[in-house]
């Protein structure tokens, strides 16, 4: 399963899900900075349909909201 946040370090609601990720000591998410790249901002209005972060690309499917996508990571752990 391919796991994406779309993030920018000094939201506070991304913050509310890097703690979440550290304390679930997860690997498998890779970091898309919307702030730093304009590639992933373009990417994540073009499947995400909103600038809104954070928000977690689930196999390419956006899942937005971060107590959402704390629900998730809890609900689906790490694949080994
Ligand atoms: N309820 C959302 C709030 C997220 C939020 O407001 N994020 C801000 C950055 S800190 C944002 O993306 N604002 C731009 C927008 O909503 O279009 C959550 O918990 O994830």
């Amino acid at each position: 399963m391919k796991l994406e946040l779309y993030k920018f370090d000094t939201c506070p609601y991304c913050v509310r899900v890097f703690d979440a990720i550290k304390r679930l000591g997860r690997t498998d998410i890779e970091m898309h900075d919307v702030m730093k790249s304009e590639e992933d901002f373009k990417r994540l209005m073009e499947i995400g349909g909103k600038d809104q972060v954070p928000c977690l690309f689930i196999d390419g499917k956006p899942l937005y909201e971060s107590l959402d996508i704390i629900d998730w990571l809890e609900k689906h752990p790490q694949e080994k």
